[in-house]
């Protein structure tokens, strides 16, 4: 059975996960009314993933008799200033839940929690292609010019995340 102190912990990263799914939901409506489809479809795609993250932390919680708590869930924040920034801010979150997810293992290490140590493996794993492929963003916009990121350049980049699977 699962301890408060877990319990809390796990109910806290199931709203950073619907947090980050926020994110990608918002930037993927930014990113259509600029009328980049595929950068949309990506991040809509991606939005998915997030939400099922939280689903998995939802259901493992219940299974090991846990209380879910389902809280609001903080904004996604101002529309990002350019795709360039976009795929910054993108990075940025997903370094950010690694921590989390990095807090949650040694929590669990420290409270000898095994159950729910090995639960967090999959999320660890997780988030090394989660980081890989928002570097791959990365190197994408670079390669189209960063900041100064041309129309042409940003048209074939938009071409090619439409078909860019979610997971790297
Ligand atoms: Fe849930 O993996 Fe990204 O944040």
């Amino acid at each position: 059975r699962l301890s408060g102190t877990i319990a809390k912990a796990l109910n806290q990263q199931m709203t950073n996960e619907a947090h980050n799914a926020q994110i990608y939901l918002s930037y993927g409506a930014w990113a259509d009314e600029k009328g980049y489809g595929g950068i949309s479809n990506f991040l809509f795609r991606h939005a998915n993933e997030e939400r099922n993250h939280m689903m998995k932390i939802l259901e493992y919680i219940l299974k090991r008799g846990g209380k879910v708590v389902v809280t609001e869930i903080p904004g996604p924040g101002p529309d990002p200033s350019s795709v360039n920034d976009c795929f910054e801010k993108i990075f940025k979150s997903e370094v950010d839940n690694t921590t989390s997810i990095y807090n949650l293992v040694n929590l669990s290490l420290a409270e000898k929690d095994w159950a729910t140590w090995n639960f967090m493996q999959w999320f660890v794993k997780e988030q090394t292609e989660e980081e890989t492929l928002a570097m791959e963003l990365l190197d994408k916009i670079k390669i189209a010019g960063g900041p100064a990121a041309k129309d042409d350049a940003l048209y074939f980049l938009d071409n090619n995340l439409a078909t860019t699977p979610d997971d790297a």
